[in-house]
Order: C-alpha cells, then structure tokens, then sequence
C-alpha cells in the first residue's frame, strides 16, 4: 500500500492521555519548555482579553507582555511559579503591538529571548531580548533580527553548541507575504498539489543577535520524497518546535486549519524531514502550539486549549502530559485527556 498523507492518519492508532492545566490564575498559550539549572521553565505567550475582535488574520490576540513560568520538580505534579512580566512591549524600541510566540535559549551563561512581535507599521519580525538568568528581566534589542519576518521562533541548540531558529506562519503570521526571504508586491499562498509554504531555519551568529545566514526552508516529505502539497492537512502552518531523540532531528509544528500537530524526522537540523505522523489530535480551541522537552529521563507535551475559557480562543490555559515513543523512536499520537 502506498504511503500517502491519508494512509499515514488512518493507521493510527490513537492514545488518550491524562494532562494536566499547568497555571490556572491566568490565560497563557504557546508553551516553550526548556530545562534550565535542573528545572523546567516555559515561556508562554500572555493571553488577555482586549476587546479586539475575532478574524482570520488573528487580531484577537493583542498580548502586550511575556511572563515565565517554572517547575518545581516533575512537570505533571510539581508546584508552578510566576515570575511575572519579564518584557512588556513599552520596553521594545521598534514594536507596535502584538506579542505572539516566544522562545529561549541559554548560551554561555546567558538567556536570549526570541520573540515575534508587530512592528509600528504592522509587520512581524522577530526580536531578541537578554538576561542573566531564566526568570528574567530580559533587556530588548534598539532593532529586530536583520532580514526577519513572520511568527512563531523556536530556538534549537544542537549538541555541538550552535543555534537554530525555526520560524514562519501563514495567515495571520505573514509568512505568505515572502519568497526567497524577499518581501513580495503580492502576497502569494500556494494551493491544491502546489508546494507548501514551508517553515524556515537559520543559524543565528555565536552572539544570538542575528542570523548567520540566509534563511532556509524547512521542506517536508512523505517517504517516497514527494514535499506534501498545500492541500494536506498535514502540512505546515505554524508553531514550529525542534527537538532530538536518539541522534535525530525530530521537527514538530501545528498544522492550523486542520488544527493537528504533527512531526517529522531528519538527520540535520536543516532536513529534510520525513513525515511520520500526527502527535496531537485537535483540541477545544482554533489554535494548537506546543513544544516537547525532556526532563529527569522523561518526555512531556506542553500545549494548550480553551477549555477554562469555555471555547473563547483567545483566551487560553496551558497544559502538559507526557509523551512516549514507540520502539522504532515513533512518537505516540494522542488526544489530550483532562481530569
Ligand atoms: O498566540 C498567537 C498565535 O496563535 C501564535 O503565534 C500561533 O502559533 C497561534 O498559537
């Protein structure tokens, strides 16, 4: 039988999973969990309720700071502190509004904040910010990231100490406003069995102020090598993330309009990626984004839904559960399960 997109989904088999809300006082979403001194800290986006309204471009969602959490301990049980505000967007010289997804990375002792961000003339790109330690404060960058665009940075740093960023959403993320890292007179999204918009990665400089070069797409393909076309809906939208298992470079993202997230496996931090699956079935909620750490020798999802907001998708709660890979290093799809 041959192994397209459909066959891949319909042979799966379907886990339910326990998770657990992680911080229930406040509305946060988009999770990146690392583990820093021994502890899990995340870096959410902070959900609020603006009064904007609902469209397909996402301006429902007008955060204006980031906060960090941590764990104390294992991740389902252990106690959840907030830090509080550790960048407002007041503090960014070049911003305009809306601070979407966000993501850490410690390099030679220090902390360097990733994050996307509308600039005064309503265009995205990506930021820096620097601490001295996880909680914070993080000092702004005076400009973005040169040659910078679109959402959703995740930092990935490789065993040998180089830096990742994987960035890029469609929609409301911009990312079809670009060809070649150029920006285009019209926007251009692909459709039908044209090729995808794929996500993008480029090696930032030994500082993590800027990108080392140019970036690269991050192309997808189903195991006969064919990149999945626009119309799978299995494809890339957003909310790239990054991690290893076992020596191989697993790339997970959300898939947007079909509201899954799902991963495939290379050998390089650039890829290709082979298609292996979908890791998350959708949740209550338009958006799903997540990330996908180890700690003390166990896997968790972090993601979240709309659950505690009873379906208002611009208000959502953090979650996690564990996740498990099957002997062949294939991650378990799973529904997310509450208590
Ligand atoms: O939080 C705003 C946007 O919603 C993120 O950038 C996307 O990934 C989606 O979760």
């Amino acid at each position: 039988m041959k192994k397209n997109n459909i066959d891949i989904k319909n042979d799966t088999k379907i886990t339910a999973m326990k998770a657990r809300y992680l911080f229930d006082k406040d509305y946060m979403a988009d999770p990146s969990a690392h583990v820093f001194n021994g502890k899990v800290y995340v870096y959410p986006s902070h959900d609020w309720d603006s009064g904007a309204a609902f469209d397909d471009d996402g301006g429902h969602f007008e955060m204006k700071d980031y906060h960090v959490l941590s764990i104390d301990g294992d991740p389902m049980t252990g106690t959840v502190t907030d830090h509080g505000v550790i960048l407002d967007l007041k503090e960014i010289p070049w911003a305009g509004r809306q601070m979407w997804d966000n993501d850490v990375v410690e390099k030679d002792g220090k902390y360097y904040l990733i994050f996307s961000c509308k600039d005064k003339n309503d265009v995205f790109h990506l930021g820096v910010a620097v601490a001295d330690r996880p909680e914070g404060p993080f000092r702004p960058q005076p400009d973005p990231i040169r040659g910078s665009y679109s959402i959703d940075p995740a930092v990935f740093k490789d065993d040998d100490g180089k830096v990742y960023v994987y960035f890029g959403g469609i929609w409301g993320g911009q990312l079809q406003w670009y060809k070649d890292n150029k920006a285009l007179k019209n926007e251009y999204l692909p459709s039908g069995k044209e090729n995808p918009l794929p996500s993008r990665v480029a090696r930032l400089t030994d500082d993590c102020l800027q990108f080392d070069e140019e970036p690269k797409a991050v192309i997808i393909v189903d195991e006969d090598g064919n990149i999945l076309p626009a119309d799978s809906p299995y494809r890339f939208f957003e909310a790239s993330w990054m991690h290893k298992y076992n020596g191989k470079y697993y790339f997970s993202y959300s898939t947007g309009d079909s509201h899954l997230l799902c991963y495939a496996v290379g050998d390089n931090p650039y890829g290709p990626f082979v298609y292996k699956g979908v890791i998350l079935e959708p949740v209550v909620g338009w958006t799903t984004h997540h990330s996908i750490v180890e700690y003390n020798g166990r896997w968790y999802l972090f993601h979240h839904d709309c659950v505690p907001s009873e379906g208002v998708t611009w208000l959502r709660s953090l979650k996690v559960m564990p996740l498990e890979y099957d002997a062949k290093g294939n991650i378990i799809t799973m529904k997310s399960e509450n208590d």
